[in-house]
């Protein structure tokens, strides 16, 4: 097999491309633009003759269709990822997460290759906060209506239903998977798990966006790079599938618990402004990947994954160092 995979050097499509050496004999390319978010080095001590990397924007059609009609399978992980960033300036994300897909959608129309499209579980907008007393809360499963909340999870919607429009009227050979929160090695600093890990290591305190009641649904990037390949090799062609953890946590245990494993007082952090139409909870019911593909996650304990990521930025400042006054220079403009 020869696999395209799109957004190779982010955070998350990295780890599926390591998995993927692991785990298969497939050859793989990795198709990326090199946005700020992307890191060669999470690329590194790859076999050369195994992975390669085509540095280009996925929006680029007279690049995209050639390079797409050379593989058996193309896994989409590029986009523009960060729900602050869309809320400052959307345009990038309409560009990337739309005309991008609808790019390759047009690609592996005309070659006639399998497609994966990696998306996200905002695209079904949130869900109300639980209260200790419900018995069977509810979460997102497959036929959760679209209500996407931020410029970010309506342009992937919109993917999404592209992605849906082009296996209808085109007979295109996709699946799609919604996942929830990653957390994990090599994710940018300017998400919440690594900014409050970063703070801290700085001497600093975590910041918590308004209440800090907000819940994510936290799954580790191995569970959902193992996850995708499985879709890839064994999902029905047309169906989408929910992946997540069952790591529901307010953002609030969070930060408490990254001041815990880092040995300082559990209320040690801020309030800061609120994100505009910050989304409550996210939650979701992966019943239908389990039951049908048998797929389950190892990693169980968030504690024990959190220590590990806590872990791997101590060790990895060289890495993240560069990024951090920038990253913070732009929350501290917003009060955030
Ligand atoms: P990321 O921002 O870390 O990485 C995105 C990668 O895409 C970067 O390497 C970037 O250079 C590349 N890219 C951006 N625009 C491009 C373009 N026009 N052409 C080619 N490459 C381009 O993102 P991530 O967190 O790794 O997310 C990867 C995918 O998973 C996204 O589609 C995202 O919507 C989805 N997802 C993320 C999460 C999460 O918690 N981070 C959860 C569910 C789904
Ligand atoms: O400093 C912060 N303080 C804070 O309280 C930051 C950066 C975030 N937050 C809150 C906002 C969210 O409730 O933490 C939560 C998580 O924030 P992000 O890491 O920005 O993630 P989120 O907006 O939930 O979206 C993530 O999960 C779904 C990814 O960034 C998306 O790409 C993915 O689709």
């Amino acid at each position: 097999m020869r696999i395209l995979v799109t957004g190779g050097a982010g955070f998350i499509g990295s780890n599926f491309v390591h998995h993927l050496v692991r785990h298969t004999d497939a050859s793989v390319t990795v198709l990326d633009k090199l946005t700020y978010a992307a890191s060669r080095e999470s690329l590194a001590g790859l076999p050369e003759d195994r992975v390669e990397l085509v540095v280009g924007d996925i929006v680029d059609a007279g690049l995209v269709e050639p390079l797409v009609a050379q593989h058996d399978a193309v896994v989409h992980y590029a986009a523009e990822s960060h729900n602050d960033n869309s809320l400052n300036d959307p345009s990038p994300f309409i560009q990337t997460n739309l005309i991008g897909t609808f790019t390759l959608l047009e690609a592996v129309r005309k070659a006639g290759v399998r497609f994966h499209h990696v998306s996200t579980d905002e695209v079904y907008g949130d869900l109300p906060l639980v209260d200790d007393t419900a018995d069977d809360p509810k979460r997102f499963t497959e036929e959760t209506p679209y209500q996407p909340s931020s410029p970010y999870s309506a342009s992937k919607a919109g993917s999404d239903h592209l992605v849906r429009a082009w296996v209808r009227s085109f007979g295109v050979q996709a699946t799609i998977s919604n996942c929830s929160n990653n957390y994990g090695p090599w994710q940018h600093i300017e998400k919440f798990i690594p900014r409050q890990i970063t703070e801290v290591l700085d001497g600093r305190r975590p910041k918590l966006y308004g209440s800090g009641e907000n819940v994510r649904d936290w799954i580790h990037t191995e569970d959902h790079s193992s996850a995708v390949l499985r879709i890839l090799e064994q999902g029905r062609i047309g169906e989408t599938y929910l992946i997540g953890a069952d790591g529901e946590k307010s953002n609030l245990e969070v930060v408490r618990m990254i001041l815990r494993l880092m040995g300082r007082a559990e209320d040690d952090f801020e309030h800061v402004t609120d994100r505009a139409g910050h989304d409550l909870r996210y939650a979701i019911d992966s019943g239908k990947l389990r039951t049908e593909l048998g797929w389950s996650p190892e990693y169980g304990d968030f504690e024990a994954g959190l220590a590990q990521t806590v872990a791997w930025y101590r060790d990895n400042e060289a890495w993240w160092r560069p990024n951090k006054d920038a990253t913070e220079a732009s929350y501290a403009a917003k009060g955030q």
